[in-house]
């Protein structure tokens, strides 16, 4: 399913983020940049060396990445030439500021997107698999945020794809995209 906000084209896919035709794919990843299982081992599985050789580097250099913040790397063998990475929020019940971190991460990462002229994106579903997140709740935290931001910023991506790997994390995607437009 898929919605116009002004000049983006917002895109609910089922799939495979890996397999993505676009300049850059977003990662779940942790703050310590360090791979691990779920979306974040399955991109960098696909991409190579040349993610982890860059993720090394902006360990060395910041330390990692905080939680609700993005980086960027090369995306190596990947077809995007990006690889965005996103600390999304661990699920500690819903009070301790989880969805302000959730929506702060897709933003983030679409502002790194418009610094580096990235034209087209696909996110996952962030937080919702080994972080807890519930993805009823998350899919509406992450629509609204990017609903907000393509609504606030005279630049963003021409293309937004949501890729969501089972069919039930997509069904709730497509109920959010209903809620929040
Ligand atoms: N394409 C698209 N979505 C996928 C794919 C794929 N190839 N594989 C899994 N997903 P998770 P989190 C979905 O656990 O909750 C890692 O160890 C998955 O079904 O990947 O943010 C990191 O290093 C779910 O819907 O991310 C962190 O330590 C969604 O991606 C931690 O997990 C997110 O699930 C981050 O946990």
């Amino acid at each position: 399913m898929n919605k116009q906000i002004k000049q983006t084209d917002l895109e609910m896919i089922q799939g495979d983020i890996t397999k993505a035709q676009v300049d850059a794919i977003v990662n779940a990843a942790n703050s310590e940049l360090i791979g691990g299982g779920g979306v974040d081992g399955a991109i960098r599985r696909a991409g190579g060396d040349a993610i982890e050789g860059a993720c090394a580097e902006i360990r060395r250099r910041e330390g990692g990445c905080p939680t609700g913040k993005a980086v960027i790397t090369p995306g190596g063998n990947l077809h995007a030439k990006y690889v965005i990475h996103t600390v999304g929020p661990v699920w500690e019940g819903g009070n301790s500021g989880e969805a302000e971190l959730l929506a702060s991460c897709y933003k983030e990462s679409l502002r790194l997107a418009v610094e580096n002229n990235i034209q087209s994106i696909a996110f996952p579903s962030i937080s919702t698999g080994i972080y807890g997140y519930p993805t009823e709740q998350a899919a509406v935290v992450a629509l609204t945020a990017v609903k907000e931001l393509v609504l606030q910023s005279n630049t963003v991506p021409a293309t937004i794809q949501f890729i969501l790997f089972d069919e039930a994390t997509h069904a709730c995607y497509v109920d959010a995209l209903l809620t929040v437009f």
